[in-house]
């Protein structure tokens, strides 16, 4: 049997754009005290980690969080107490990609494009960060817009130039989605596609995986366990769906869907220290921002905690016996376990609140925030 306490091994990354004002594409609900910069985003990830002691990393999201001096703001973050994630590259919010950018018909789009990516590469030197995160909206709506085939060449040509420039430490994470905004075909809709393309570049290029941006019912721990087998699981977008890219907390539509993902990991080992970045990407229209993203980090505990309760010898056992309900019965056993006890034990042992929302919430730092940020332009999604 694993120690439940090798959950203080877990590491998650919170997303900068999640502490700024998001919404649907009807409405977006500004709230009070959100940051109105990117140095403030990082200020309340710092509130997080602080509280939860599980979230030394923050992604950023370029040009929402575009800067003069990317090397003042990673200072800004370590003098907080937090590292640079991801970089992640922003190609499709700007006219030009209206048919796409890396895979675009006009080859000026598509050099556009890349020299964007490249321009993250180089915040990525000034702030020490090791991930290059791309997602691409390139797709088509319509059957005979473009030809599909020559649209994976021209994604292959501009990934292997942006490959080329990545420093010895540094990787790209290729994330795929299934459909939105293109409608009839992605150019990198499913994980197959994406781990291809990495294989292609190379051993600096692994897969992403969004757990928002699959078909109902796609067996997301089949994929863990493949890419985990293959080596080429670099990363998870966390988040929750009921519907599409619904972006709410992880763990709130399908807390047993994120025990199985953990099981997978767990099982390989690879909770810690095996090159696999546990990152947030989500948005919080309707509830307030920094409780929610405490909240979610710890669904992923929950998580990673029931999994590590899994008795693997039993498992096995049973498994090799072929004993189909009695292997059933071990994960159950482990998943309707109530962990929050022995977790708010072990946050105790490291000197941080049992309860991180409630230690929020006795903090004032939301009334500081509120009072404080008045004036200016709230940071939102695009922003
Ligand atoms: C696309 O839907 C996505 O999941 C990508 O990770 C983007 O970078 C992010 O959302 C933007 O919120
Ligand atoms: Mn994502």
């Amino acid at each position: 049997m694993r120690d439940v306490a090798e959950v203080r091994r877990l590491r998650i990354e919170t997303p900068s754009w999640a502490y700024a004002n998001s919404g649907t594409r009807f409405k977006v609900f500004a709230q009070a005290g959100v940051p109105r910069d990117p140095w403030e985003k990082i200020a309340d990830a710092a509130v997080v980690h602080r509280l939860t002691g599980a979230a030394p990393t923050v992604a950023l999201h370029i040009p929402w969080d575009r800067v003069d001096d990317y090397a003042a703001l990673a200072k800004h973050a370590a003098d907080l107490g937090l590292g640079i994630g991801a970089i992640n590259a922003n190609v499709f919010q700007d006219d030009d990609y209206k048919l796409g950018s890396v895979t675009n018909p006009d080859p000026a789009v598509r050099r556009k494009a890349v020299a964007h990516l490249l321009e993250c590469v180089d915040i990525m030197d000034a702030t020490g960060s090791k991930d290059l995160k791309l997602w691409f909206a390139d797709g088509t709506n319509y059957p005979g817009q473009d030809s599909i085939r020559a649209r994976q060449d021209r994604l292959g040509e501009a990934l292997h130039q942006v490959y080329d420039r990545l420093g010895p430490d540094q990787r790209m994470l290729l994330e795929y989605k299934l459909f939105e905004p293109a409608f009839y075909t992605t150019d990198v809709p499913d994980w197959g596609t994406s781990y291809a393309h990495c294989l292609e570049l190379g051993e600096k290029a692994a897969v992403c995986i969004d757990t928002g941006h699959h078909a109902p019912g796609t067996n997301i721990e089949f994929i863990v366990a493949f890419l985990l087998r293959a080596g080429r699981l670099g990363a998870f977008d966390f988040n929750s769906r009921f519907y599409a890219d619904d972006d709410l907390m992880v763990g709130a539509a399908d807390p047993f869907q994120l025990f199985r993902i953990l099981h997978e990991i767990v099982s390989a080992d690879a909770l810690a220290d095996a090159g696999i970045a546990f990152m947030l990407d989500q948005c919080h229209n309707i509830e307030a921002k920094i409780p929610a993203i405490i909240r979610s980090v710890l669904n992923v505990q929950e998580a990673a905690a029931k999994a590590l309760l899994v008795d693997a010898d039993a498992l096995a056992a049973a498994q090799s016996a072929g004993d189909v309900l009695a292997a059933n019965a071990v994960l159950m056993d482990a998943y309707s376990t109530d962990v929050r006890p022995r977790l708010r034990e072990l946050r105790a042992e490291q000197g941080l609140d049992p309860d991180p929302v409630a230690a929020y919430h006795a903090s004032g730092h939301q009334q500081e925030i509120e009072a404080a940020r008045v004036g200016g332009v709230q940071a939102g999604w695009g922003a």
